[in-house]
């Protein structure tokens, strides 16, 4: 025995027949434990008794005190704004007993996953241990549970079942929002399942995707499938009508092989995918531009000797943020596939997926959106900072209110979205909302997507430096955010998107969104508290008409330059028409109209503004070259 353990020994001995005030010292240290929570000091008892050198066993000195970790609550129950909007509109006890018992797993199961995935990144196998090439993406058995869950809890299904009618998407998507930010970015192949769904659906369900479509909307998890969508190559994804190199070879059975590149091909384990590819005729030329793709639909599957067939995967990337998912390049080297659409109509007919994977992006976003505020609030009834916890302080709590403004907007903006898509997809939509549907898409999903950054990155702050702190799991929150105003259409190009629908209705879809944005406006007429809000969202209808009609009479060159900030001006005003309306309601609460309010205080038509300053002058572009690249200004 070494002189330490033997006087220990002796100590030990020594204090065994000692009392604290009439405790045996084995019952002290357990309580002593217990006093100490974190985020309080410990007793004056447990002091002096340290201080008395008595404790049998000591920590090491790092000092007693632990800040208190943020808790994750149900995120359904935590959500009045959610709540009360399913209460107006979905009022079902089925719904909500559902949400509420999923929001329930998602807490106290189902985030945990999550994380797991986050610490357990897939991984890429190339070959076997005798040497054959495999090509495993080998991903965490949490990433597994992910797509069971999916099934079980029909994160897809409840899109085709609509058990709801038109209502059916909102509750989908309300699913989706409570799992988005614990699901490890499972939203991801759901999104782009669900996507392929309604491709399929929409060509209709024969041979040979009709098994395929009964596997992407199964509630089995044997028998549910995810789909990929392969459109980006090397040179680029957003100019796919150029980019697209990937060429179709016609077989005799009619069938194709596709032989390209895939450069971003995102939740890569996928059972399936669609894909855009130019058919070769028989010299093998192909024709160029949009009119030369069309859409193919191929299976991921191993030949007997467990090799993918006519798939090599090159590499997984190395991704800022959304690290649990496999995303991959993909050589596609006589991929065999089928030809879902008409020759040169693939871009239109992948459109459908493009539309259903931008409302899950913008759903993702509000549900980030949503957690960050979810947890930051938790956080300021726990953190102490001079004298007092954060919630107690003004400034804090002004920044905390301002974050669930954009929450709310955001949240309101989606979900018009996905009523809308209901409406379409159960046969109840009128033009007018098809219009709204068609314009509003791209709307909220760039118009969320940089809020999404901007509130996350907020909420972070909020936590202090814990916030930049990994296995908080908080900056992954961040990071994965980022994506979300880049995958399926940058700002810039979705602002593209918004004047192609306006040039492809001839203006139709800017009729409808004003007739709409005035008849939200209606039943507050009266409502005096709302009155301010009311009259900045009339104003700015106003201003933004009075935009359309000057644009219309300049060259395009001028509508490209206002087209970000025309889109934003859309999603600004419209937001404000959909808390407006909220507040109404009448189970609306002060806090709406207040969120109303303020949301309200944006300058809700940037696009009028800076065409007052003269921003889409055609003389400003060489001018913001000019600055950019520091050159001389000309004349
Ligand atoms: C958390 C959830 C997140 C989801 C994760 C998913 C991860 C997946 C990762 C990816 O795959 S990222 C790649 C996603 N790529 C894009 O989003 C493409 C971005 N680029 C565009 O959207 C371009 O605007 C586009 C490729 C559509 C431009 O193509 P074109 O061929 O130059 O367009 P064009 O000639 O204007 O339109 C061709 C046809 O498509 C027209 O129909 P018609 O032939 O019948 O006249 C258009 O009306 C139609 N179209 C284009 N965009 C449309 C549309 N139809 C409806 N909606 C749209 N948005």
């Amino acid at each position: 025995m070494s002189m330490c353990s033997a006087l220990l020994t002796r100590r030990v001995a020594g204090r065994r027949s000692r009392v604290w005030f009439g405790v045996p010292p084995a019952l002290v240290h357990i309580r002593s434990a217990s006093v100490a929570e974190p985020g309080t000091r410990r007793s004056n008892e447990e002091q002096l008794w340290e201080a008395a050198g008595y404790l049998p066993f000591s920590r090491a000195k790092i000092g007693s005190f632990f800040q208190e970790t943020p808790v994750l609550k149900n995120p359904f129950l935590e959500d009045a704004l959610l709540r009360g909007y399913l209460r107006r509109h979905l009022p079902q006890e089925a719904a909500f007993s559902d949400l509420c018992a999923f929001g329930e797993r998602v807490a106290n199961e189902v985030d945990g996953w999550g994380r797991e995935c986050e610490v357990t990144p897939p991984r890429l196998v190339h070959f076997d241990p005798w040497g054959r090439r495999v090509d495993h993406i080998v991903t965490s058995p949490a990433w597994k549970r992910m797509k069971d869950l999916s099934a079980q809890e029909g994160l897809v299904a409840i899109g085709y079942e609509r058990s709801f009618g038109e209502w059916s998407r909102v509750y989908q998507m309300s699913k989706l929002y409570i799992f988005s930010p614990s699901s490890g970015l499972y939203t991801c192949p759901l999104a782009m399942t669900d996507g392929a769904a309604k491709v399929i659906q929409s060509i209709g369900l024969s041979w040979p995707v009709d098994e395929a479509y009964s596997r992407l909307t199964t509630r089995q998890p044997e028998r549910f499938w995810t789909s990929g969508q392969w459109m980006t190559e090397r040179q680029g994804g957003s100019d796919v009508a150029s980019g697209t190199e990937t060429v179709a070879v016609p077989q005799t059975d009619g069938s194709y092989k596709l032989h390209g590149f895939k450069w971003f091909t995102s939740a890569t384990d996928a059972d399936m995918a669609l894909t855009l590819a130019r058919v070769q005729d028989r010299t093998g030329a192909t024709t160029p531009g949009s009119r030369g793709l069309s859409l193919f639909y191929g299976e991921v599957s191993r030949d007997e000797g467990g090799r993918l067939k006519g798939i090599e995967v090159q590499r997984l990337k190395d991704k800022l943020g959304t690290r649990q998912m496999p995303t991959a390049e993909l050589l596609l080297d006589g991929l065999p596939a089928h030809r879902l659409s008409e020759e040169g109509k693939g871009v239109a007919s992948i459109a459908n997926m493009l539309t259903i994977t931008r409302i899950h992006n913008s759903i993702s976003a509000a549900a980030a959106m949503r957690r960050v505020v979810q947890l930051a609030r938790d956080y300021a009834t726990r953190r102490t900072a001079f004298g007092k916890l954060l919630k107690d302080h003004p400034l804090h709590m002004q920044t905390l209110a301002r974050m669930e403004v954009e929450t709310r907007g955001a949240f309101l903006l989606v979900m018009e979205v996905c009523r809308l898509l209901g409406r379409e997809e159960s046969g109840m939509a009128t033009q007018l909302d098809a219009h709204l549907l068609r314009l509003l898409t791209p709307v909220a999903k760039l118009y969320t997507g940089k809020q999404a950054v901007a509130v996350v990155s907020e909420g972070l702050e909020s936590f202090g430096g814990q916030g930049y702190i990994e296995d908080t799991g908080l900056p992954g929150l961040l990071r994965d955010a980022q994506v979300l105003s880049i995958w399926e259409g940058t700002t810039n190009v979705l602002s593209l998107d918004v004047l192609r629908s306006v040039a492809r209705s001839s203006g139709m879809v800017l009729h409808a969104y004003f007739t709409h944005a005035k008849s939200l406006l209606a039943g507050a007429s009266n409502v005096s508290p709302l009155a301010p809000a009311v009259k900045a969202v009339n104003g700015a209808l106003s201003e933004l008409e009075d935009f359309v009609q000057i644009a219309a009479t300049r060259a395009t060159g001028y509508l490209e330059l206002a087209a970000r900030d025309l889109a934003y001006s859309l999603a600004r005003i419209y937001t404000g028409a959909l808390l407006i309306d909220h507040a109404c309601w009448k189970g609306a609460s002060s806090s709406d109209t207040y969120a109303a309010l303020r949301w309200c205080e944006h300058d809700l038509c940037p696009v009028a503004t800076k065409q007052a300053r003269g921003c889409y002058d055609l003389s400003t572009a060489p001018l913001d070259a000019a600055l950019v690249y520091d050159r001389p200004i000309q004349g």
